[in-house]
């Protein structure tokens, strides 16, 4: 008789589209104090915290940013910056991610 792994298996099972892509990881010294301009973009296709850290990493690399807010059931996504950063730029970057822009 063979037993198989299940619990293994099963641990893989249950990601969502975007986390079966190469996601990367936010480093968390891209994040620094909250000052500066603030600007809020409604983004389609986030489901789970792992969408929202995907959004957030390539957000960090925009000139400026200093903080990135997401909230992945409104689907609300808000960037703090030194200057404001423009909306086709901040499209490109969510693009990037794999998700798109609704709305600013
Ligand atoms: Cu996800």
């Amino acid at each position: 008789m063979i037993e198989s792994n299940k619990n293994l298996m099963a641990a893989t099972e249950n990601a969502c589209a975007c986390c079966s892509t190469d996601a990367k990881v936010p480093s968390e010294t891209a994040i620094q104090a909250t000052t500066g301009e603030t600007a809020s973009y409604q983004v389609a296709g986030m489901t789970c915290a792992h969408c929202a850290s995907s959004v957030t990493a390539e957000l960090v690399k925009l000139p400026g940013v200093s903080d990135v807010q997401v909230d992945v059931a409104s689907g609300q996504v808000t960037v703090t910056s030194q200057a404001p950063v423009g909306a086709e730029l901040f499209a490109a970057a969510i693009e990037e991610a794999g998700y798109s822009v609704v709305s600013t």
